[in-house]
């Protein structure tokens, strides 16, 4: 076990993994012996809305938990100093009650401490199933195994198998599976990216009347949360051989027989927003009033359960993970073991289930830990929003319609920082702003540029016109506002920004950040032509909503072709903002303890020459279509010795960048950093929960590195392989305007094949093909 403050390198010889303790197979992912913190995030449910952490041999703050998509605490923020525009109230992701613990006895006696433990991800079937083997004396043996199915075909449900098997003789069971409302308290220490600790507040049991529950027994709870206000329902019904029965009963299994239970569990939330938006704290009068209408909805959800059964259910499960698959598998031939593509299923996976029914947005942790709070941050946009692009451009665009329905919160918070159109914020669950550090926070304003980026990657990708002109074209207004009047026209001509704070953590609060710069001017010009691209009952609907003046859309021009970008002609690359040269240059040789944010004070940090992740480099990805391949290797020469890797969001477009300048074997470096973070634990905090952006990374490292995928914001559409030369081949799906591709890129080969849907056509290796 590595300590919490280090960061893992690997070794591409070894397997990260231990084979026994964890075999490799392509569509399951299995731990055998005793989990542990990291198992419970591993091993963990969700479908965006429903978030279940697996098992683990650890206290509750670490192991089980269930969470609920934007459901979450509000807290006060102390500023030691206070100051105008801060944010004022903190919000923290609330576990909420479990429905999938249970205890076990026979005779009279506890069953603890298990002689075999067992627990697998099936990414096929779409369950979690742990298993576990306990003596009960004389000889004889009770298997339990426990197979959780979060539904990925709808937002609200999820069922449980428990099998007993018994060997050595009949017995009878007895099992306490009451709702657990012990949920889980989350930590708070000196590492910023765990959550923040509420002293008094969380969930608190509203009194419902029985009534109203509405069907007979089953168990069912209303909470809500002390200071959001936010409610939540619960309810789980369960059955032996279709009789309903109790939460707490006893099953007679026959020797060498085996007897099966059944539960059913809906869980509901009251939607945040856009509530939580426009009265801030003031939700708390909607606690209350709704937990009957809660319990209700939770009621019909089990009635509905109950009527299709466990099959039609599993099947559901089945039919979804398969068209997934069909949409969004990648299959590598590495001549090695299987370790890598088993990892890649277990990467997709994550990605389909943290985004399968999510209405809000998508935290950096999905639902599978407390990390960073539960916050949503850029990672949604820049690392999760592409891969939905292009597998299930439905989902994507229901992501983007909730940064859309944020846009009254944005609005607010632009005019508090004294800017016009909307500031969304750097991180938050509810669409307020909830960074309590603003130099990497509220500073990182590129969030706009990124959401506006997405908007218009999706259009371009998907031809959706219709989602541009009701939804997209009001974000990249506004964004484009925001802009236009956060910078400012120098004495040299040219157009500044000042006082940001890039991708890169490690750099704050610098003048012309290059990536803010040149993703602003993208963002300005892709808002100008949007407007122009409108038919004239489309562009009337617009003036009319967001006031849109004549000769609005000039000034975007104007002030994206006077943008500055920085350059250094001597050196011949771009400079990440005005100071980069001058800042002493970080001692690589002698300050060595990663990550530099749990070893140093950030002003150490910011004074210095060094990088947290990619920034510029990461423009020469995204931006593509804007640099030469000259200037992209003598951009990523001078920065990638200088980048730490210490988040997590580095390695894919570190990956991207050498797979395309010729770096092969870093590429393949970076792309295992990404691969592995999570089941290695790479840096030392998987307990927190999975690194979500990174695994978008992945995808994105194989696709657009190895794959050679470029869209460059939706410019232009391109593919240019760069195949590892260890590898045999690599086979990737892409969905274009509807039509479906199937990519395999060999050495010396790319065949683009068109499953369905009309003709598409896109450059690959640099000629223009129709498929
Ligand atoms: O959004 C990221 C940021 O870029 C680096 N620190 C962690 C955040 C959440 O993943």
């Amino acid at each position: 076990m590595l300590d919490s403050n280090e960061i893992r390198q690997l070794d591409l010889q070894d397997d990260p993994l231990d084979a026994e303790r964890y075999p490799i197979d392509p569509w399951k992912f299995t731990e055998y012996g005793k989990p542990t913190a990291e198992s419970a995030t591993l091993f963990s449910l969700s479908n965006g809305t429903i978030g279940v952490r697996g098992e683990a041999s650890a206290p509750r703050n670490l192991g089980a938990g269930t969470f609920l998509s934007g459901f979450h605490e509000t807290f006060a923020i102390r500023h030691a100093e206070e100051a105008y525009g801060f944010a004022r109230v903190g919000q923290v992701v609330q576990g909420v009650p479990d429905t999938v613990d249970f205890r076990f006895s026979v005779n009279g006696k506890q069953l603890t401490d298990p002689q075999q433990v067992c627990q697998s991800l099936d990414f096929k079937e779409g369950t979690a199933t742990r298993s576990y083997t306990y003596e009960v004396g004389d000889g004889a043996s009770l298997e339990v195994s426990i197979v959780t199915m979060v539904c990925l075909f709808r937002a609200d449900l999820m069922a449980t198998t428990l099998t007993f098997r018994a060997h050595g003789r009949a017995m009878n069971v007895h099992v306490e599976g009451k709702m657990n409302t012990d949920h889980p308290v989350v930590s708070r220490d000196v590492d910023p990216r765990k959550a923040d600790l509420i002293a008094d507040g969380g969930l608190r049991k509203l009194e419902v009347d029985a009534i109203s529950r509405g069907v007979a027994d089953e168990s069912f709870g209303a909470f809500h949360c002390l200071h959001s206000g936010l409610t939540m329902g619960v309810g789980f019904c369960q059955q032996v051989d279709g009789e309903m029965i109790p939460d707490v009963f006893d099953v007679k299994v026959p020797d060498g027989g085996e007897k099966q239970v059944l539960r059913y569990a809906a869980y509901n939330t009251y939607r945040i927003n856009p509530i939580g938006v426009d009265k801030g704290l003031e939700v708390s009068t909607i606690g209350t009033q709704n937990s009957a209408e809660l319990i209700r909805l939770c009621a019909e959800t089990l009635n509905w359960a109950v009527a299709q059964g466990l099959e039609r259910l599993q099947d559901q499960q089945r039919a979804w993970l398969e068209r997934f698959w069909q949409e969004s598998d990648v299959a590598i031939d590495d001549g090695g073991d299987g370790r890598l593509q088993q990892t890649m299923h277990w990467e997709l996976f994550e990605l389909a289930q943290a985004t399968a029914t999510v209405a809000n947005g998508v935290s950096a942790k999905g639902l599978s830990g407390t990390g960073y709070s539960g916050h949503y941050f850029w990672d949604t946009e820049t690392y999760i929003v592409p891969f939905l692009i292009y597998t299930n451009p439905a989902r994507a665009r229901d992501i983007l319609s909730y940064r859309f329905r944020m846009l009254p919160a944005a609005r607010k918070r632009a005019r508090m920082m004294s800017v016009e159109g909307a500031l969304f914020p750097w991180r938050g669950i509810n669409g307020e702003e909830a960074s309590a550090f603003f130099e990497a926070g509220t500073a990182q304003c590129h969030i706009d540029a990124d959401i506006a980026y997405a908007v218009n990657q999706y259009v371009s990708v998907t031809g959706d016109h219709e989602f541009l002109a009701t939804e997209g074209i009001d974000i990249l207004v506004e964004t484009a506002r925001m802009w236009a009047s956060l910078g400012y026209m120098g004495w040299d001509g040219t157009f500044h920004i000042n006082t940001v704070t890039g991708p890169d953590e490690y750099t704050a609060l610098v003048d012309d950040n290059y990536y803010t710069n040149v993703m602003a001017q993208f963002n300005l010009r892709k808002a100008a032509d949007a407007l122009e691209s409108l038919d004239g009952e489309e562009l009337n609907a617009v003036v009319q909503r967001l006031g849109v003046k004549p000769g609005e859309s000039m000034h975007w021009r104007e002030v994206a072709e006077l943008m500055k970008l920085p350059y250094d002609k001597k050196l011949g690359v771009h400079l990440q903002d005005d100071d980069i040269l001058r800042r002493e240059p970080w001692d690589f040789e002698h300050d060595t303890q990663r990550p530099l944010l749990l070893h140093y004070h950030p002003i150490v940090i910011y004074r210095r020459r060094v990088l947290k992740q990619t920034d510029t480099v990461l423009a020469l990805y995204l931006l593509s279509s804007n640099f030469g391949l000259d200037v992209k290797r003598r951009d990523f020469d001078f920065y990638d010795p200088l980048t730490t890797g210490d988040s997590s969001l580095s390695a894919a477009s570190q990956c991207i960048l050498a797979a395309e300048v010729g770096y092969g074997d870093l590429a393949m470096q970076y792309f295992l950093e990404s691969l592995y973070a999570d089941v290695a634990n790479l840096h030392s905090n998987t307990s927190d929960g999975i690194h979500l952006a990174s695994a978008g990374g992945v995808w994105m490292s194989v696709v657009a590195g190895f794959g050679g995928l470029r869209d460059s914001g939706g410019e232009e559409l391109s593919i240019d392989p760069h195949l590892p030369n260890e590898w045999e081949s690599l086979t990737y799906r892409l969905t274009i305007h509807g039509s479906r591709l199937v990519i395999t890129v060999t050495h010396g080969d790319v065949t683009v094949r068109r499953v369905s849907g009309d003709p598409v056509t896109l450059q690959v290796k640099g000629e223009l093909r129709t498929v």
